[in-house]
């Protein structure tokens, strides 16, 4: 068979089943460490439940994926997981999943790794959201799990610290209402209330305009810049107020 041939013939078996997002379509990407619980553990340099280096490798990897070439509007990171939004009208790779599973779970991968100096790596899944409203309850969804996932963390890990068992520690916990884990914690005197929000919230990612004031020599007079900057906010609000919080960033058409 001639090499055209073939390459026509073969590109089929790659291409047949390409799946691509439909135009009107929100793209969120989600990725997650993989085996983290083992990582985390096995490094011997994060405190559990929260370390501030892994949040920092955590938060260093967002900001790389928000600036590696997709346009994101919105980035989100809580535990070992980062969702990212991508501008409605991404045309990038002619939206193939294919492309944004694999770039974006190696460029994840690589960054982390860089910076732990550790083999690490992530997953990445994408996630078609048909309508505003949906890309909103998908982000509260993410914000209210990294608040349910600080409880559980914080009470498993004061039972582990006062001397139970691994899973003596999860079986106490699996049976107890909110308030029992807040009484709980509040035994251990921790109230959960005063917990920095990074903890019980996540972390944002978004553009933000910045005047910037520079000076023209050949006029002699000061000029502003506009420049867009990536801000990382550790003071998330919470369920309605979140709620909100993207609709607005949804509503600009600056942003990305
Ligand atoms: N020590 C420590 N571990 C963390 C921190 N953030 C996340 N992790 C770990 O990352 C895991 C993430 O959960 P999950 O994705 O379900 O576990 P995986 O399947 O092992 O990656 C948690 O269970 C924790 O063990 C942190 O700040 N400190
Ligand atoms: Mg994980």
């Amino acid at each position: 068979m001639k090499f055209d041939d073939l390459d026509i013939a073969m590109r089929v078996y790659e291409t047949a089943h390409d799946h691509c997002v439909l135009p009107g379509m929100y793209m969120v990407a989600r990725l997650d460490g993989r085996n983290f619980t083992t990582l985390t553990k096995t490094t011997g340099q994060f405190e559990a439940p929260f370390d501030v280096k892994f949040r920092e490798l955590m938060v260093e990897t967002t900001r790389h994926l928000m600036t590696c070439g997709f346009k994101v509007v919105y980035g989100f990171t809580e535990s070992d997981e980062i969702s990212l939004l991508f501008d409605l009208d991404i045309d990038l790779f002619g939206r193939k999943t294919r492309k944004y599973h694999s770039i974006l779970a190696g460029e994840a991968s690589a960054t982390f790794t860089l910076l732990l100096q550790k083999h690490a790596v992530f997953d990445c899944r994408i996630c078609q959201l048909p309508n505003p409203g949906v890309v909103v309850d998908y982000f509260r969804w993410r914000n209210e799990d990294a608040h349910r996932n600080a409880l559980n963390a914080h009470c498993y890990w004061a039972l582990r610290k006062a001397g139970q068992s691994p899973a003596t520690a999860a079986n106490t916990i699996s049976r107890k209402s909110v308030a029992a884990k807040n009484e709980l914690l509040f035994s251990y005197g921790i109230n959960f209330n005063d917990l920095p929000n990074w903890q019980k919230r996540g972390i944002g990612f978004y553009w933000q305009e910045e005047v910037k004031q520079g000076f023209n020599p050949k006029e002699n007079q000061a000029v502003n810049t506009q420049r867009k900057t990536l801000k990382t906010d550790y003071d998330l609000p919470m369920k309605e107020a979140y709620s909100d919080f993207i609709r607005g960033l949804l509503e600009r058409t600056d942003i990305g």
